[in-house]
């Protein structure tokens, strides 16, 4: 008897769509892109990525501009068998080279604009570069142009690697999360299924293709469904607001919810042909939910998860979506909340921790740091914190893990505060989170400088811009003489973080 080769994530979420003339993606300028069209344009991909010398298993890594071209790219390494590894394209030359050098990527893959400043990166650690412009061109645009429209799936196993996402420490380097076929593909399923996804449904697609969100969540929720997605390169209220009435979902972080709320077209009509608009990546206020309620006459649905997860819980398509909670555990995964190895009574506080398919296959390279993070029974300790009442329904209460959540984009204080204390004339600094309007939280940086030096925050961010993404850049700095401690010598960042928002 002869076994059918698969490829669990290509088949299921792109190979079910080969020869169908159906739509997936409306692009910026109203011109769409059917199934049959994207999935050629990906073999061919695929036959320009294995004729560089590919071989299955290899990292690519991609730091592109949001276009169709980088979301076939993401299909093309699944179907070749490759490790798709997307990278921020705010992140600079120093971030940059450790990711490649970390993964030991054997392609990596910019825009054609950033080639000068990374073929040196690349060089340095034996990637081979190629290019991906937004408007079609680039060198890799150029090799797949050639190629033939179809390409042999590569055969994978479930616990194969489809994607290495790289998920910023609290304790200093970066990791890489290993997500296997099974991970990504458990996880589409689940939510296609709680949210009710369709063929019928086109997902408003603003969210960046490099995060868990914009690439997993709603790009592989829409393939699953047969569904279209209207494809924008980035969030910009009145361009979504407009495009409303031609969407059934919504997918965003809170921040284009807050930022929809302020334009005065957002109202019952405008949202109307929507059926669910969904929220995720940072915490929702109530306040926010309440107010969408009333202008719209619709209930966001919140949802909570992380990139090693993918999503663990979610508010329910049909019953009751509580303001301030991120709903039920989804079917499949366990979620328990615990005070180190101890489950709480129910309705205490504790750390949460989830199990299921959906929980990734660890750290790229690092396996003392995953065993750190995993219990012996199989439960990912993911440093939220949280409580669980009487009806299942997950509040998250805060995170024991030290992270500014800025626009569903997470800053690592100890990575800023390690950048800030390399420079010359900083002693020592403390970098905390502060609440803001638009982008939920804001990182503000306290920095005490060496004796007799007098520092300059515009000199401060001019020498941190080199080394970090400019999204992680506080927007305040702060000069003082010293750190507030505690008696373990340890800095009190509750103290700061009181300080500063009382404005002293
Ligand atoms: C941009 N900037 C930010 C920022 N985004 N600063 C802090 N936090 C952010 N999120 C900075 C830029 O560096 C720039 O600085 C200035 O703000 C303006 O940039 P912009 O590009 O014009 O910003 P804008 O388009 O308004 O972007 C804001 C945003 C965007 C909120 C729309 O950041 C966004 O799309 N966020 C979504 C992130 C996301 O997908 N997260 C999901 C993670 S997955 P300067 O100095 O150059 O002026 C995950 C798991 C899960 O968390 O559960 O989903
Ligand atoms: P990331 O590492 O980018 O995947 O970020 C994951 C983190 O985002 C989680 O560990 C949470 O702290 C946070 N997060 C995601 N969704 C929510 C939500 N709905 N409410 C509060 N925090 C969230």
């Amino acid at each position: 008897m002869t076994v059918a080769l698969q490829n669990p994530l290509y088949d299921q979420l792109f190979g079910r769509h080969t020869g169908t003339d159906t739509r997936f993606l409306i692009l910026p300028d109203g011109t769409g892109v059917t199934h049959a069209v994207f999935l050629a344009r990906a073999a061919r991909l695929a036959q320009a990525l294995t004729g560089l010398g590919l071989m299955p298993g290899d990292r690519v890594a991609v730091q592109a501009g949001k276009s169709a071209d980088m979301l076939a790219l993401y299909a093309a390494c699944v179907q070749a068998g490759l490790v798709f590894l997307p990278l921020n394209p705010a992140y600079v030359a120093a971030e940059v080279d450790y990711f490649i050098a970390d993964s030991a990527a054997a392609l990596l893959v910019c825009a054609p604009d950033a080639a000068p400043r990374l073929a040196e990166v690349a060089a340095r650690h034996g990637a081979q570069v190629q290019t991906l412009g937004t408007d079609g061109t680039g060198t890799l645009a150029d090799l797949a142009e050639g190629q033939p429209a179809r390409f042999a799936t590569f055969p994978r196993r479930p616990d194969d690697l489809a994607a290495i996402l790289y998920t910023s420490g609290t304790t200093g380097r970066s990791k890489g999360a290993m997500l296997t076929h099974t991970n990504l593909l458990s996880n589409a399923q689940v939510l296609t299924e709680a949210w009710g996804f369709t063929a019928r449904d086109v997902l408003l697609h603003a969210l960046p293709i490099f995060h868990t969100h914009g690439l997993f969540v709603a790009t592989n929720v829409t393939l699953l469904a047969g569904g279209a997605m209207i494809f924008l390169p980035r969030f910009d209220a009145g361009q979504s607001l407009d495009l409303l009435p031609q969407a059934t979902a919504m997918m965003g972080v809170p921040t284009f919810y807050t930022r929809l709320l302020d334009m005065p077209g957002l109202t019952a009509e405008a949202t109307a042909h929507v059926r669910l608009f969904i929220s995720g990546s940072a915490p929702l206020l109530a306040e926010t939910h309440r107010q969408w309620t009333a202008r719209t006459g619709h209930g966001i649905l919140e949802r909570y998860g992380m990139t090693e997860t993918s999503m663990n819980t979610s508010n329910p398509l049909n019953g009751d979506r509580r303001p301030g909670t991120v709903g039920l555990p989804l079917p499949g995964i366990d979620l328990r909340i615990c005070d180190g190895p101890a489950v709480v009574a129910q309705g205490q506080i504790g750390t949460i921790e989830v199990r299921g398919p959906n929980v990734f296959a660890g750290y790229w390279g690092m396996p003392e740091k995953t065993a750190e993070e995993m219990r012996p029974d199989g439960y990912f300790i993911t440093g939220d914190l949280g409580m669980q009442d009487a009806d299942g329904y997950v509040t998250i209460v805060g995170r024991a893990k030290d992270l500014i959540i800025s626009g569903g984009l997470n800053i690592y204080p100890v990575e800023v505060e390690a950048a800030l204390d390399a420079l010359p004339d900083v002693l020592e600094s403390a970098v905390v989170g502060l609440p803001d309007a638009d982008l939920g939280e804001i990182a503000v940086a306290v920095v005490v400088p060496e004796p007799g030096a007098t520092p300059d925050a515009d000199a401060i961010l001019v020498a941190l811009s080199r080394q970090l993404a400019r999204f992680k850049l506080p927007r305040r700095i702060v000069l003082r003489a010293d750190l507030p401690r505690n008696a373990m010598g340890k800095v009190q960042k509750a103290a700061l973080r009181a300080e500063l928002a009382a404005g002293s």
